[in-house]
């Protein structure tokens, strides 16, 4: 199974993926969800928002137990991030029906669009939707740095924009949803861990993307002295240093990953520095200084060189702390194994982060020995992985199966 999914918007040149929403890879990578869900005569729908279902028993029953995760990919990402999820879902259900499990529940297997917003922006743009956390109007906003609208990116892959919104009939027929997913660090490969394979997850670092805009004045890089120069870069390059500083001092993480230059020639000094700031901390107070410790800087940095700075929050994700009532029941479950079962907090934002809100929810975390991730150097070793998806089937079984 694993295989054929594997080849999908893989770069030769990197290994990496690049499986960005509404393009041709992602709808390779629907197309080779529905055909495992065909496979298992799984009822395969698509919801009003182009995320992926496949049903085993009839979700208008209520009360569905639903795992599953996202396919797309952030640029020259990793193998595991997502789809680790949505193959350990296949094959946890493979497990159970081995195993003549009899289901009391309907089950879900789920493609969430979307999640790492790696073409519009905005991370989780699938289960937002979903859950009433993205405005259409907001949504229809979104442009990819071609400046396509995602709307017109959803018709061009086939699929209505007018139908997106809020979607409670389908959530409110959710009764838990469980995301497996590769750690994105390496807590659970830490010697305190005891050998873990499997972890749950307790919380989600409160995090955001900030836009920022450094505005100078385009001139000739070999005739303009230094002193009559208003160069947004220099401005820039201070900022990224004082993100670090201030990320360092309050224990969290601030990353300017991704940059855009105007003109962008390599003999002309800039007139606009675009830099994108992703910052994230174990909470909300110590979030709110990192990036106002930036910001500060930033503003001075832009004084001193005489910057326009103007700097715009693109999203937001408050604190995610996933309900104790069913992680105790999936530890109380996983814990019949023998294995311990450590409880561990991310930074990384996933689906579950999203529908924690609206649906009982859960995660588990498939050891990863080297925590890299969002790289096409991520890993988890091959036991790790079936560990994870011999988990996922006892915790479906624990509850959806009498
Ligand atoms: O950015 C994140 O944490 C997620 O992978 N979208
Ligand atoms: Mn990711
Ligand atoms: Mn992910
Ligand atoms: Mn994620």
């Amino acid at each position: 199974m694993w295989r054929e999914l594997a080849v999908i918007g893989r770069e030769d040149s990197t290994g990496g993926y690049r499986r960005h929403a509404w393009t041709p890879a992602d709808a390779d990578c629907r197309d080779w969800f529905r055909a495992q869900a065909l496979a298992r005569g799984l009822d395969h729908r698509v919801d009003r928002n182009g995320n992926q279902w496949a049903w085993l028993g009839d979700p208008a029953e209520g009360d569905a137990v639903v795992t599953g995760s996202h396919l797309d990919s952030v640029p020259d990402g990793g193998a595991f991030d997502g789809p680790l999820g949505v193959v350990s879902a296949f094959a946890a259900l493979d497990q159970l029906r081995d195993r003549q499990a009899r289901f009391t529940r309907p089950v879900g297997l789920v493609n969430f669009g979307d999640e790492e917003g790696a073409r519009f922006g905005l991370a989780c743009v699938g289960s937002r939707l979903a859950a009433g956390r993205l405005g259409r109007e907001q949504a229809f906003a979104l442009r990819d740095q071609d400046g396509i609208a995602l709307p017109t990116a959803m018709e061009r892959a086939g699929y209505d924009p007018e139908a997106i919104g809020a979607d409670p009939e389908l959530l409110g027929r959710i009764g838990a949803f469980v995301e497996l997913h590769i750690e994105q660090g390496r807590a659970l490969a830490l010697p305190e861990s005891g050998g873990a394979r499997v972890g749950l997850a307790s919380a989600i670092w409160p995090h955001g993307r900030w836009r920022f805009d450094f505005r100078g004045e385009a001139n000739h890089a070999g005739t303009t002295r230094l002193a009559d120069r208003r160069d947004p870069m220099l401005s820039y390059a201070e900022t990224v240093l004082a993100a670090r500083r201030e990320a360092e001092l309050a224990g969290a993480v601030a990353t300017f990953g991704k940059i855009a230059v105007e003109p962008n020639g390599v003999n002309a000094i800039p007139s606009l520095v675009r830099g994108w700031l992703d910052s994230r901390a174990a909470d909300q107070r110590t979030l709110d200084t990192v990036v106002t410790g930036i910001q500060e800087a930033a503003e001075q940095y832009a004084t001193r060189h005489g910057i326009r700075l103007d700097v715009v929050r693109e999203s937001f994700t408050p604190v995610v702390e996933f309900g104790d009532a069913l992680r105790e029941e999936l530890a109380r479950i996983l814990g019949d194994r023998g294995e311990p079962v450590p409880v561990l907090g991310t930074g990384a934002g996933h689906d579950a982060g999203i529908l924690s809100e609206s649906v009982p929810t859960a995660m588990l975390f498939v050891r990863n020995p080297t925590g890299v991730s969002h790289s096409p150097a991520e890993w988890a070793e091959e036991d790790d992985c079936l560990a994870g998806v011999a988990a996922l089937a006892d915790v479906l079984e624990g509850l959806a199966c009498a």
